[in-house]
């Protein structure tokens, strides 16, 4: 069975978490503090060299890191992976642009209003990341504001990919009511089947 390395409020750990229920996919789930550390032990880097969750245990026993990677791995064979080319790369545009335009601003203001200390360092760097994360969700608006979903007109991965952080974005100060297509869109997410909360306690 796959065994899932997490914490249980990391939205890229969500994402994998909700995609293996909206696959129906049984696993183990271990719950890492990785705030004392837990990702950073010689036995976990062994696992995952690069320290970080999710990370995913496959059946021969190898080890799958970067949420992207585990999702695509999992959603190959299944709907939520297109059949077109084009859809294909797109849906692989929305991965990029989540993790190197949306992830950082939006996901860390998340994380630094949730845990530890707001610095002097982070205060400064926060207007700034703020604005990023408001662009990001702006464009992701421009694509639903016609769309039901981010590519085509089925669920994907890209759209598991953008809700885990966007849909929790309030928790970094962000106002969601200036997005009403992605308001839209998040509640599209949660009503379809197999969905689970981002705080849904997992056991063993
Ligand atoms: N690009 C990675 C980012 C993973 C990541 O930043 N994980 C954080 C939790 S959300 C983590 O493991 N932090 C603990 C650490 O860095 O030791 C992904 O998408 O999986």
């Amino acid at each position: 069975m796959l065994t899932l390395y997490d914490n249980n409020d990391s939205g890229n750990g969500y994402k994998v978490r909700l995609l293996l229920a909206w696959l129906g996919t049984d696993y183990h789930y271990v719950d890492l503090d990785i705030f004392g550390g837990a990702s950073r032990t010689p036995e976990f880097l062994a696992r995952n060299p690069i320290g970080r969750i999710p990370t995913l245990e496959l059946d021969d026993g190898t080890h799958l890191a970067e949420s992207g990677a585990i999702l695509y791995y999992l959603a190959e064979d299944s709907p939520y992976w297109p059949q077109s080319r084009r859809d294909r790369a797109d849906v692989l545009k929305w991965m990029f642009f989540e993790q190197y335009s949306h992830e950082p601003y939006i996901a860390v203001l998340r994380s630094w209003s949730r845990h530890g200390e707001i610095t002097q360092q982070k205060r400064d760097q926060w207007g700034e990341r703020e604005a990023k994360g408001y662009e990001a969700l702006g464009i992701m608006e421009g694509r639903l504001e016609g769309h039901d979903f981010l590519v085509g007109d089925r669920p994907t991965i890209a759209d598991i990919a953008l809700f885990a952080y966007t849909h929790v974005a309030d928790q970094g100060g962000y106002d969601l009511a200036r997005f009403p297509a992605v308001q839209a869109w998040i509640d599209r997410i949660k009503g379809l089947r197999g969905h689970v909360s981002i705080d849904a306690v997992l056991k063993g």
